[in-house]
Order: structure tokens, then C-alpha cells, then sequence
């Protein structure tokens, strides 16, 4: 490195001090915590960035966004080329340098780590990096701090995409580097077309049952009802009505969004006892999760939850009824494809879920939380379909399969057009369209759920009876030190501290279909506590003693 780029790094890094006594680490999803503590984390991200851009020679982005935490808090986190995830071989560098005392130390880390993964400073591209953030209040300065940690890689581009859901950033990062068009609008016109084409492919008689009517969803007061307003004017066929856009005044993820109606299991404000019976939607801060519910009653706020894992069963049964029409029929060579549907989910699938997928004859896989994980195991397959039950998960498309279903789609055109076979393949190729392929997506999320619903003819409380949810509990527990607990076993097992699994082990022996696991989680600063049993009061029971537990082995002695 030379000693214009050094005092280059040296100047703008001291104005980016670190906070005393703060220790960051890159979570499940990046970097995050209260905003005001965040500058010089998200400028020392920008450095990253364009570094992470020379290695690749690609287009790499750059979120601004706490996604479903409160409002006050903010987060980073990078987009790998493929529109995926950082690459978690880059995670102890990005803790390295957040966690870096002073402007000489960073420096001393930076000319190390581009020894060491041999990051051409002068390579043929320059580095480029894209530029979201949420609504936060906290984003703009945060944004900031990022373009000056990019720009203090000499030669480097920031391109400020504006307020964006999260999804939509990693979409464009994806597409950029593909080649293909990537702008906001580009992004719309794909949703609504894939869209459009799977509704015309739904045979006449069942459009006119009239089961796609008004959709209502939550918007959580954050970006992404801002967005679907958008959205929703290119759309045929599907009414939607938003609430919570953030516009009426609410807060951000304060009584609303998906985290805390799934998490709460109740209907979030700006919904009521007039809403018994209509299907509804919440999306997320960020609008990368989507859970739907329904109001059963007037005279509860209690709501029927469809999560993730029914939004996953819906998509693997649709996916497996076209699967097994496109293979029937012997028209031609290619149909003798065997294609490898998987299923990812993580502890949190409620465990009627995976049993259902399971009968099914489905492949079921699990990782720890966090969709950096699901993400590449579900990459492993032809299709995998990943989902937590939080509502964050899309489905992804090997490129052997899109080759194969469009070569089949092309065989069937000449031998078989209009027939169920080629239907079955455009099918196919309409919801790799239409399902975001670099990272869960409420808005690409609803219309897939939405046109699924249209083609099987199913209401809301259809697919709510799929299978029956075993009574759940979540709670979280603020502890002294959350790295005290080590898991493994995609998180179903503690390892540390000693004595905690067998007293968990005791106490969910306790209960008929009892199953319970403890985590620290990688977005707050709390060990998450998670219980099944066949009743609601026995989970409640259960996720209390576990929670318990806790306290005693881990906190201050008084449990949330
Ligand atoms: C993020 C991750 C999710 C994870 C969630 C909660 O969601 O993307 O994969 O399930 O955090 O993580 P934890 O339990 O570790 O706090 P989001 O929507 O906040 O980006």
C-alpha cells in the first residue's frame, strides 16, 4: 500500500473514533446496536466493502438497517457479489476492524488482511458499492460514514440507491453483477410480470372463484408498505390495502410488523375486531420477512398465525405438484431429469411443520439460525426452499434446473404447446422470477403466497388447517454475558456453560411433546428461549422454567 492511500485510511479514520468499552461482533445479520453508538462500526464496514469488491472484482453492496429491532437501533451489513450474504470466511476480519482500538491499529489489520487474501489495490476494476438504507432516522448520517469509509479506498465508487428494502438492495447487487438490468424499477417490472404470467396460468374456473380479494398487510411503519404502494398499481388481479405505511405516524416495528405478530401472536394496531375473517399480511422493518394472519374473533386480539413454515409448506407442495406434472409424459429425453427438491429450516420450525414436510416425502435439513446458514445449504439442491419460522426465506433455483426446465419448456412448445407439461414449466420459470434468488423477500414472498392461493383455490383459513401448530412460547432473557452459551447441533444442544442442557434436558422431560433450546442471539443482546409442548399453558410453563434456568446459570437473578 502505498503512503498516500496509508495517510489517506490514517486522516479519515480518526475522525471515526471508536466508542469506549464497546466490543461489536458481525451477528446473524450483520453489525447491530443503538444507533448512536454506530459511526465509526458502519465507516470501518465502508473500508471493508471495497475491499471486499477489489478481492471479488464486483459490484458489492452496502445496507444500512436494523431490520426488525426498534426503532433507536441501527445495523450494516454487506452484500456478497451473488446478492447473498458476506461470505462468513470474511466475518473475523469484519470484527477485527469494528473492534479496532485507534486509526493506527485499523491501518496496521488492513495492510495484513490484503497481504494475506491478495487484494489488488490497482486491479482492473475499481471498487463499486451499492447503497441502501431503511427509514431510520439514525440512516442518512450512518450513510455517511460509510461513502467516507469507501471512499478512503483510493479509486472507489459509492452509488446511494436511497431508501430500500433490504431485499431490494441484495436483488440489484445480484443483478449488477449478472448483467442485467437493476434498477428500482427493473426490479418492480420483474415482480409484477413473473407475477402477471403465474395468474394467467391459472385455469379459468378457479379465477372466478374468487379466492384472490382484498390482501391487507402491515407494513410495520417502515419501508417496505411504502414500497408494495408502489408495487401494488402494476399488479392485475390483486387488491391490496396497506396500513402501517409509516405515513398515518406509527413507529417503526412499535406494536406492528412481522416480528411481533408472530412473536406475540396478536394483530398488530391499525387492525381490529372489523377485520374478523380477511386475510392479512405483516412484513418486517426492512421488509425481508412476511408472516399472514387472520382475526378469528371480535372479541380477542388474538390471531390465527400463518408463519414461515406454513408459507414454506405452501411453497413445497406447490413446487412438488409442478415438479410431478412436468415429469410425467413421454415426449422427449429430457423429462428422464431427476430433480432434487430440499427443505431448510432452522429449531424454531415448529415441529408439526417438519413432521408434515416429512410425510410429504420431503428432504429436511436444519441449520443454526440465521439465513447466511439456510441460505447455502438450500443452495445445495435443484430447488431448495428455505424459511425460518420468523417468515425470512425465499426458494432457490440451481442454474442446471433453469437450464434443463427451459430446454424442456422450449421441447414441450414444439411436441406439446398449451399442454399441463409446458404449463408446469413456465410455471417453474415464472416463480424463479418472481421469488427473490439472493435473500428472503416479503414483497416477492406475498405475490408467490398470493398467486399460489389463486391456483389452488385456497381461502386463508385453507391453508391455516394444513397441518395444526403445536403450542409454542419465545421468550428472551437478559444475561450478564451472552458468548457464555456455545451450541451445537444447529443450536438444539448447549455445550456451555456446563449443566445446563441436562437441567434443560429435566425439565422438558416434564411435558407431553415437549421440546425446548436455548441461543444467544445475534441482532440483541439477550439469550433467546424457545418451547413446545402439546398445550399453550405447558408451553408457556415450560419456556418460563427454561427461561429460569437461565437466569440462574447465565443472568442477574431476575428473569423478563
Ligand atoms: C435477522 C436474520 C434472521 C434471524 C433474525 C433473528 O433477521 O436475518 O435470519 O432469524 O435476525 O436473529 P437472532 O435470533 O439471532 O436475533 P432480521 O429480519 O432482523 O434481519
Amino acid at each position: 500500500m502505498n503512503e498516500e492511500q496509508q495517510s489517506i485510511l490514517l486522516e479519515s479514520a480518526s475522525r471515526f473514533p471508536t466508542p469506549e468499552g464497546v466490543k461489536l461482533s458481525y451477528g446473524t445479520a450483520g453489525f447491530r446496536a443503538d444507533a448512536s453508538i454506530l459511526q465509526s462500526t458502519v465507516f470501518r464496514v465502508g473500508i471493508l466493502a471495497a475491499l471486499r469488491s477489489l478481492k471479488t472484482q464486483s459490484v458489492i453492496g452496502l445496507m444500512i438497517t436494523a431490520s426488525h429491532n426498534k426503532v433507536s437501533d441501527n445495523g450494516v451489513k454487506i452484500a456478497d457479489p451473488s446478492g447473498g450474504m458476506l461470505t462468513q470466511e470474511w466475518e473475523p476480519f469484519a470484527d477485527a476492524l469494528a473492534n479496532a482500538s485507534d486509526a493506527q491499529v485499523l491501518l496496521g489489520l488492513i495492510i495484513e488482511f490484503i497481504k494475506k487474501e491478495n487484494i489488488p489495490l490497482n486491479g482492473v476494476r475499481s471498487a463499486e458499492i451499492l447503497l441502501g438504507r431503511d427509514t431510520r432516522p439514525s440512516g442518512e448520517s450512518l450513510l455517511e460514514a460509510a461513502r467516507q469509509g469507501i471512499c478512503s479506498i483510493l479509486g472507489s465508487v459509492s452509488l446511494d440507491m436511497g431508501i430500500l428494502t433490504t431485499p431490494q438492495l441484495h436483488w440489484m447487487v445480484r443483478a449488477r453483477n449478472k448483467g442485467i438490468k437493476s434498477s428500482e424499477l427493473d426490479y418492480f417490472e420483474q415482480l409484477s410480470s413473473s407475477f402477471r404470467c403465474l395468474m394467467d396460468l391459472i385455469p379459468k374456473e378457479r379465477k372466478i372463484s374468487g379466492v384472490v380479494d382484498k390482501l391487507t398487510v402491515d407494513g410495520a411503519n417502515g419501508v417496505g408498505g411504502e414500497k408494495l404502494e408502489v408495487l401494488k398499481k402494476m399488479l392485475n388481479g390483486l387488491l391490496i390495502e396497506v396500513r402501517n405505511s409509516g405515513k398515518e405516524g406509527g413507529v417503526l416495528n412499535e406494536g406492528v410488523g412481522a416480528d411481533y405478530v408472530q412473536k406475540e401472536k396478536v394483530f398488530p394496531c391499525g387492525f381490529g375486531p372489523n377485520d374478523v375473517g380477511i386475510r392479512c399480511a405483516s412484513l418486517d422493518g426492512d421488509a425481508d420477512r412476511l408472516v399472514y394472519f387472520s382475526v378469528p374473533s371480535k372479541s380477542s386480539n388474538k390471531i390465527g398465525l400463518v408463519d414461515g413454515d406454513k408459507m414454506l409448506s405452501l411453497f413445497a407442495l406447490f413446487i412438488k405438484e409442478q415438479l410431478s406434472i412436468l415429469s410425467k409424459g413421454g415426449d422427449g429425453k429430457l423429462n428422464n431429469y431427476q430433480a432434487r427438491l430440499g427443505i431448510v429450516q432452522t429449531a424454531y420450525a415448529n415441529g408439526a411443520s417438519t413432521d408434515y414436510l416429512k410425510q410429504l416425502g420431503l428432504e429436511v435439513m436444519f441449520t443454526p439460525t440465521g439465513v447466511k446458514y439456510l441460505h447455502e445449504k438450500a443452495a445445495e439442491y435443484d430447488i431448495g426452499i428455505y424459511f425460518e419460522a420468523n417468515g425470512h426465506g425465499t426458494i432457490l433455483f440451481s442454474e442446471r434446473f433453469l437450464y434443463w426446465v427451459e430446454a424442456r419448456n422450449d421441447e414441450l412448445s414444439s411436441l406439446a404447446k398449451g399442454s399441463e407439461q409446458q404449463k408446469a414449466a413456465l410455471r417453474l420459470l415464472a416463480v424463479s422470477k418472481l421469488i427473490n434468488q439472493a435473500v428472503g423477500d416479503a414483497l416477492s414472498g406475498l405475490l408467490l403466497v398470493e398467486a399460489i392461493l389463486c391456483h389452488i383455490g385456497w381461502s386463508i383459513h385453507r391453508w391455516s388447517e394444513l397441518y395444526q401448530d403445536l403450542p409454542s412460547r419465545q421468550l428472551k432473557v437478559k444475561v450478564v454475558d451472552r458468548t457464555a452459551v456455545v451450541t451445537t447441533n444447529a443450536e438444539t444442544l448447549v455445550v456451555q456453560p456446563p449443566g445446563i442442557q441436562e437441567a434443560i434436558n429435566a425439565e422438558t422431560a416434564k411435558y407431553p411433546q415437549g421440546r425446548s433450546f436455548i441461543r444467544p442471539s445475534g441482532t440483541e443482546d439477550v439469550i433467546r428461549v424457545y418451547a413446545e409442548a402439546s398445550t399453550q399453558e405447558a408451553a408457556d410453563s415450560l419456556a418460563n422454567s427454561i427461561a429460569q434456568l437461565v437466569d440462574r446459570f447465565l443472568g442477574f437473578g431476575s428473569s423478563q
